[in-house]
C-alpha cells in the first residue's frame, strides 16, 4: 500500500499549496496509507477545487490510479425490499424514510476508487417497474453486473430470488452478481440459507446490509466491483 510521504511532493507539485489544506482537513499524514477509501476522499476533495478531468489526469500521471472507466450495475428484487434505499444510501449517503419512488428507471452515479481504479459507478434502480417485465431488457442492457436483493424480514422476497436470477441470466448471461439481504437492522426472519443460493446460482457472494444504518452498503458495492475489475483486467 502506498504511503502519502512517497507521493506528497509530486501531488503538491501539481496541486500547489491548496494540497496541504486538503490533507489537513482529511487528516491524512505522511505515514497514512493511501488505500482506496483515503484516495477516494482525496479525489473528492480535489475535484471540488480543480475539477474531475484534472484530478484524474494527475492521479494517473503519478501512478496513484491504474486507470479510469465506467461501470454500470443493476439492482433487482421484489418491490419493497429496499432497492431504492440501498442506492440512495450508497450514492447520497442518506436514508430517507419518506422517500417515494417514481415510476420509471432511476439511476445513481458516483465516483469511487476501487482496487486503485477510478470507477464511475452508475447504479440502476428498478423504480416501480418490478412488475413490468416488458421494460426490463432496457433496464439490464449494458450492465457489467449487479445485485439481486431480498429482504431479511420478507420470506416471499427471498423465495423470489431464483426468478430474478433467471431474468438476469436471460438478459446478461454470466455477469457477476452479488446476493444482498436488506434491512439487517430488523433482524432475520427468513427461513432459508442465502449461502445455498450462492452455491446454486453462482453468486459472487452474499452480504447482509442495512440502508438504515449503512451497514455493508459500501462493502457490497466494493466487493462486486472488485470482482468485475478482476474479470476485465
Ligand atoms: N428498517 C429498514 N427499513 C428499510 C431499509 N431499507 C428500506 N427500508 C424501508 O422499506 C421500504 C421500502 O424501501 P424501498 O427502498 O422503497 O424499496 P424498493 O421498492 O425495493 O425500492 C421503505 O419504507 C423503506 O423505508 C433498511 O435497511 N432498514
Ligand atoms: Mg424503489
Amino acid at each position: 500500500m502506498p504511503k502519502l510521504a512517497e507521493y506528497k511532493d509530486a501531488l503538491r507539485g501539481f496541486f500547489g499549496r491548496q494540497f496541504d489544506k486538503w490533507i489537513m482537513e482529511l487528516g491524512i499524514e505522511d505515514s497514512s496509507e493511501l488505500d482506496d477509501g483515503t484516495l477516494t476522499s482525496l479525489y473528492e476533495m480535489a475535484v471540488k477545487a480543480v475539477g474531475q478531468e484534472r484530478v484524474t489526469e494527475v492521479l494517473g500521471t503519478i501512478g496513484l490510479i491504474r486507470g479510469s472507466f465506467p461501470v454500470k450495475l443493476f439492482v433487482c428484487g421484489d418491490p419493497g425490499v429496499g432497492k431504492t434505499s440501498f442506492c440512495r444510501r450508497f450514492a447520497l449517503g442518506s436514508f430517507d424514510k419518506s422517500y417515494k419512488s417514481t415510476i420509471g428507471v432511476d439511476f445513481y452515479s458516483k465516483h469511487q476508487i476501487i482496487d486503485r481504479f477510478l470507477i464511475r459507478l452508475v447504479i440502476w434502480d428498478l423504480a416501480g417497474q418490478e412488475r413490468f417485465g416488458l421494460m426490463r431488457p432496457n433496464f439490464y442492457r449494458g450492465s457489467s453486473g449487479g445485485f439481486v436483493a431480498f429482504s431479511l424480514v420478507d420470506e416471499r422476497s427471498f423465495k423470489s430470488v431464483p426468478g430474478w436470477v433467471e431474468e438476469v441470466r436471460a438478459n446478461l448471461g454470466d455477469v457477476p452478481m452479488l446476493l444482498i439481504g436488506t434491512k439487517s437492522d430488523l433482524g432475520v426472519k427468513i427461513s432459508g440459507d442465502p449461502e445455498e443460493y450462492v452455491r446454486k446460482f453462482g453468486f459472487e457472494g452474499y452480504i447482509s446490509t442495512s440502508a438504515l444504518t449503512g451497514e455493508n452498503i459500501d462493502e457490497a458495492v466494493r466487493s462486486l466491483v472488485s470482482k468485475i475489475i478482476s474479470r476485465i483486467t
